[in-house]
């Protein structure tokens, strides 16, 4: 049932929720179009008799894309020149955990994956961490992986990027894929900053843009306030209401990320939120950590869109965040970074895309994002 040309896609946690509603969507054809594909579960030991039914499961699909599936609780074994990585299994937070504690106890385990990465998986590999405290986490995992570039590397801020636009569509009255390029600003926390009014716009049936700052104009204080607090907060108001984490949304916008960072990548004009590893310094914000900025995707590359000017009021809640993920940073400093032996590669100005070049049709997207992955194989 192998099959040397498949992606080799490594998940880890898959035997938990996001997992069990994100494996259809990247075996079916979703994410990788019509390409073979080969899943590798890795999990726990104590999560592996449920993931082994998973497997049944996927298997009863009868999925035509899918060319394999293993479960392993060996890192190395699923890594083993994976095309893609997505780590969705973490340490979960227990009752009266300090979040100091809890970013430890992930930190550890995300420095050994980025040193299992690093030992057998694909220097082309691409790494998407959805994991608590994912920008943390994710800063841990590519400092470890020093072979794979940290330009390969993001953590998920697409959930709330999506929430985001259904907030506005749904105060504005419009459907929520009229709503493009609000921003999630800063770290996978609720001193993230969801982002209307820079950039935001609403485009029409008839393809008529209008900003989101002028049609708020009357609605600032919402804009500014409400909404800002009612997308931060979102995941736990599920929690709330369903007694359990945000799994469906949280496992699309996983397939969402990686459709558009590796495959489609985005319309001319639009950006999506992606926490990359800010080598660059961008909108002012120190280098060092793994931040949420307004992103471009070509060719499985994702480019900060650095053009956009930031009000006052932005800036400052752009430095709220900042100072979170420096704590975060500081507080797993003696945990990461030890054995890393290269230095963080620098995005050249030169290799931001320009708008104009961002158009990419689906299937030139798809083609490029399919030579890219055989690249690797
Ligand atoms: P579950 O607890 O249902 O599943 C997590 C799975 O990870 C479990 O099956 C567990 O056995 C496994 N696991 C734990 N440690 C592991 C390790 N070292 N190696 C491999 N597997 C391991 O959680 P779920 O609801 O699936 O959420 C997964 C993660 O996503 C959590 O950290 C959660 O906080 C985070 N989220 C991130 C979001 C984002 O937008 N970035 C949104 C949703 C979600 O909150």
């Amino acid at each position: 049932m192998t099959n040397s040309t498949a992606i080799k896609i490594a998940i880890s946690g898959a035997a938990g929720n996001i997992g069990y509603a994100l494996l259809p969507l990247l075996a079916n054809g979703y994410v990788f179009q019509n390409q073979p594909v080969e899943l590798r579960l890795l999990e726990i030991p104590h999560a592996i008799k449920s993931l082994t039914g998973t497997r049944m499961e996927l298997l009863d699909c009868a999925f035509p894309c899918l060319t394999n599936v293993m479960c392993t609780t060996d890192p190395l074994k699923a890594f083993e020149d994976a095309n893609v990585i997505v780590l969705v299994g973490g340490f979960p937070r227990k009752k009266g955990m300090a979040r100091k504690d809890l970013i430890q106890a992930n930190t550890k385990i995300f420095t050994s994956m980025g040193q299992a990465m690093n030992e057998v998986a694909s220097p082309n590999a691409k790494v998407l961490v959805v994991a608590n405290p994912a920008n943390t986490n994710c800063l841990a995992a590519l400092t470890e992986a020093s072979c794979i570039p940290s330009k390969n590397f993001c953590a998920l801020t697409t959930l709330d990027h999506q929430r985001a636009k259904f907030q506005i569509a749904n105060r504005l009255g419009v459907r929520a894929n009229r709503v493009k390029n609000v921003t999630i600003w800063g770290n996978h926390s609720e001193t993230q900053y969801p982002d209307a009014l820079t950039g935001g716009y609403y485009i029409s049936e008839s393809g008529e843009k209008s900003s989101l700052k002028t049609l708020l104009a009357n609605d600032l204080e919402w804009a500014m306030n409400d909404f800002v607090n009612i997308v931060q907060n979102r995941g736990k108001s599920v929690i709330e209401v369903r007694g359990n984490s945000s799994a469906m949304s949280a496992a699309m916008a996983t397939a969402d990320c990686l459709k558009t960072w590796l495959v489609a990548g985005t319309k001319e004009g639009e950006t999506v939120s992606m926490a990359v590893y800010n080598d660059k310094g961008y909108y002012g914000v120190q280098p060092g950590i793994v931040f949420s900025f307004p992103c471009e995707c070509k060719h499985g590359e994702w480019f900060v869109k650095e053009d956009l000017q930031l009000s006052e009021f932005a800036q400052e809640k752009l430095k709220v965040t900042e100072s979170e993920l420096f704590e975060e940073r500081d507080a797993v400093q003696e945990l990461v970074g030890t054995s890393r032996k290269r230095s963080v590669s620098i995005v050249s100005a030169s290799s931001s895309m320009t708008t104009s070049e961002s158009e990419v049709s689906l299937s030139t997207a798809a083609e490029s994002s399919a030579q890219f992955l055989r690249s690797s194989i």
